[in-house]
């Protein structure tokens, strides 16, 4: 039996071999010259020699075309691997978006506070100061800045964030390793709580009360007892974010001050992951920084019912009610 009419192959075939191997079922004679066998996922590559060999002409049998494929397959090579790994969709390492802002209206604020709490309730503004011999929590008054109200805390305590859970006002020191409880509308002493390490920031999601102590890690606390519950360490874009402080409750999220810089995390509490950073850089003037002799951004309090974010910092003489803005 004569063979059948060769059909030629082009040498690079893209997707599998089925239709190569119909032709040799149909024993015809394929010439095959080195082909390119690409996964239709176009990941990997492979480089394949066929060699079709004439096996027997058995009488009465016809051409029988065997395949011997001595296949060759070859990775694709490091460095186009590496290539079109880069090409792939970016993941969660990707860099959080940077906000910008916009100033809605600007309020006095006592120059003298070393601010390290601020908390928004029923119109009113609750404050909470640092400094050994100068640590107090007062209630002021928002567009005037005035304070309406004030506890001090002993000489030797050196305050740090505050929250409001019902009618207790609780806050925290820096190293004291203990924290206490104010009836919110008398500021009288209720109650003191113990922790481990330092406290730093104070806010709550109406579950738990969130805090942080200056590393990357935000403690979960449950709002009767003041215990801890769990931990949760924050990054952004696979790296840590130490120096967690004030932090405030934001419509689902946690937002940190970053201790000695002008910027806010916006953290998913789910995760962990920064999802966003605000950048206030400029939001002080310079100025306005002169003048009060002022130190960093601290102190975040946000209004849930008229969506207002307030922010200041310590030692400025002015509060601001910020909007965000998407940064170019
Ligand atoms: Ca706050």
């Amino acid at each position: 039996m004569a063979a059948m009419p060769a059909v030629r192959r082009s040498p690079i075939f893209w997707g599998d071999c089925s239709a190569l191997l119909q032709d040799l079922e149909s024993q015809r004679e394929v010439e095959c010259a080195p082909v390119l066998l690409i996964n239709p996922r176009g990941i990997f590559c492979m480089r394949a020699r066929l060699s079709v060999l004439e096996l027997s002409r058995a009488s009465g049998l016809g051409l029988l075309l065997i395949c011997l494929g001595v296949l060759v397959a070859v990775a694709a090579s490091p460095s186009a691997l590496a290539q079109r790994i880069s090409q792939l969709p970016a993941n969660a390492a990707k860099a959080p978006p940077v906000y910008g802002y916009e100033v809605v209206h600007s309020y006095p604020h006592d120059p003298e506070a070393f601010t390290q709490g601020l908390v928004y309730r029923g119109g009113f503004l609750y404050e909470s100061t640092g400094l050994q011999g100068q640590s107090t929590v007062r209630k002021v008054e928002l567009k005037t800045g005035r304070v309406l109200q004030q506890a001090g805390l002993p000489d030797a305590l050196f305050g740090e964030g505050i929250t409001i859970w019902e009618e207790r006002l609780i806050g925290i020191t820096w190293q004291s390793q203990f924290g206490y409880v104010l009836d919110v509308q008398t500021f009288k002493p209720q109650a003191r709580f113990s922790y481990p390490g330092e406290g730093w920031g104070l806010t709550h999601n109406g579950q738990e009360i969130i805090m942080s102590d200056g590393t990357e890690e935000l403690r979960f606390l449950d709002p009767k007892t003041l215990r801890e519950l769990r931990r949760l360490r924050v990054s952004a874009a696979g790296k840590p974010v130490t120096q967690l402080n004030e932090l405030e409750w934001v419509e689902g999220e946690v937002w940190a001050n970053i201790w000695q810089t002008d910027r806010i995390a916006r953290i998913d509490p789910r995760t962990g992951q920064v999802t966003g950073w605000i950048d206030l850089s400029g939001l002080l003037s310079a100025s306005d920084r002169r003048q009060s002799n002022a130190d960093v951004l601290n102190g975040i309090a946000y209004d849930p019912a008229s969506k207002r974010i307030f922010v200041t910092g310590k030692l400025w003489p002015k509060l601001f009610e910020i909007k965000l803005r998407p940064k170019p």
